[in-house]
């Protein structure tokens, strides 16, 4: 499954956003350092299921979806606060950041309120620029990253000599706690422009912060979460989003309010309203209580003025553009679009770009990837590869020796 991590300073929301997807038991509190031992749960991209394709046919006959929407897991991991100087021991300091090794990408929450200082210590609205926040939150990931390069440094220096092992690969088992491939190491080593790449002992000490820094870029892709946006000042809202076009890293910024989700999804699930996760509006359903009311009325402006809570399309942007995976469909009947036993698009899975449709038959089933025999584009019964590249909604049928 992907892993997804959220991050960033003490008292920004990270908790209260992970409980807005899991409903999971977690403390939230308005004080630093809430969370220590990480929080794992199971959040959800939402994506239109094809069941409500037209051409398909198939209108009312999945029964596999919510309202034409399915919910696709993903792993997600709330972790303790990290300050500036954590590299140095400050706050937790940045040991739990291991725990990020399996996650593709992070979440940075940042509280666009500016009512948390970059401690997280509570000062007044609108009194700290949570610009600050996004720019400390990465140079820590660099440090954080420079810091186990250079304590193997001489190790690393001496084994290139002695056994003439490639240095990327000494890197990838010096940053296994981080969770980078060789690839990535390769990739970083040539973009931080060292002069003489083959000549370790040449190597200064910003060549390796600038091995560091390219190394987070290509291992943990980032997306800001600009938290607490009901009741972010807009100028904070605004300076926040204007990362997104100035400097080069491709910043995405979505403003979002984890606790109007969490209110909204704990309403739902007490049925009092009828909402999902990622709609633009809601329904009362019961009888509610004029606080309740209201407290609604407040929530159903915001997002409707924001076009939601902001909680869903993050979760669905870090998948969908930062990692860039697609939905595929698996069926065994590619005329009935169904399993066996009749179930109509059965599962969805989620897929990095760029898999075959080997891959697809292996993630169904490691027997079904052993003995692939070609694959069916149900929607043109088309005769398929095994290194076709899935497209996103395709719906396929894996061929495989019955043996
Ligand atoms: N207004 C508003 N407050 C929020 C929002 N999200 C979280 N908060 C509040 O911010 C405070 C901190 O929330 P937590 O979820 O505990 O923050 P955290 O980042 O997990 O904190 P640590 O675990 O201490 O690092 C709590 O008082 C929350 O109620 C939001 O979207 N809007
Ligand atoms: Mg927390």
């Amino acid at each position: 499954m992907i892993t997804i991590a959220i991050a960033g300073k003490p008292n920004s929301g990270k908790s209260t956003f992970f409980k807005a997807f899991t409903l999971a038991d977690v403390e939230i509190a308005a004080y630093p350092f809430t969370t220590i031992a990480p929080n794992v749960g199971v959040a959800y991209v939402r994506v239109n299921c094809l069941c409500k394709e037209k051409e398909l046919e198939l209108a009312g006959v999945c029964g596999n979806c919510i309202d034409g929407f399915r919910f696709l897991p993903v792993e997600v991991l709330d972790v303790a606060g990290l300050v500036r100087g954590a590299h140095e021991g400050k706050g937790l300091g940045n040991e739990f950041l291991d725990e990020l090794r399996q996650a593709e990408a992070i979440i940075n929450v940042v509280d666009a309120s500016g009512a948390t200082d970059a401690d997280g210590n509570v000062v007044e609205l609108g009194a700290h620029d949570p610009r600050e926040d996004v720019i400390f939150f990465k140079e820590e990931l660099n440090m954080w990253v420079y810091g186990i390069i250079t304590r193997g440094w001489h190790k690393m220096g001496r084994r290139v000599e002695l056994e003439g092992t490639k240095i990327e690969r000494l890197l990838a088992e010096q940053l296994a706690g981080v969770g980078v491939t060789e690839e990535q190491i390769k990739g970083a080593i040539l973009k931080s422009g060292i002069p003489d790449k083959s000549n370790m002992k040449s190597w200064t000490e910003d060549d390796l912060k600038k091995l560091a820094t390219h190394i987070v870029l290509r291992s943990k892709r980032m997306i800001i979460a600009a938290n607490k946006a009901d009741i972010a000042p807009d100028e904070n809202l605004k300076k926040l989003k204007e990362l997104e076009s100035e400097g080069s890293d491709n910043e995405i910024v979505i403003p979002c309010s984890a606790a109007a989700e969490l209110a909204l999804r704990t309403a739902s699930k007490n049925n009092i309203i009828q909402y999902l996760s990622g709609d633009t509006d809601f329904v009362i359903a019961s009888e509610v209580t004029d606080r309740q009311r209201k407290g609604l009325e407040q929530i159903k402006n915001l997002i409707r003025a924001h076009g939601g809570t902001g909680v869903q399309e993050i979760i669905n942007r870090v998948v969908f553009e930062l990692l860039d995976y697609v939905v595929v469909y698996p069926v065994e009947d590619e005329h009935k679009y169904s399993d066996s036993a009749g179930r109509v698009l059965p599962d969805a899975y989620l897929l990095k770009a760029g898999s075959t449709a080997r891959d697809l038959a292996f993630a169904v089933h490691s027997d079904i990837g052993d003995s692939f025999l070609y694959a069916i584009d149900a929607r043109t019964k088309r005769r398929l590869g095994e290194k076709y590249a899935l497209q996103n909604n395709d719906i396929i049928k894996v061929v495989y020796s019955s043996r």
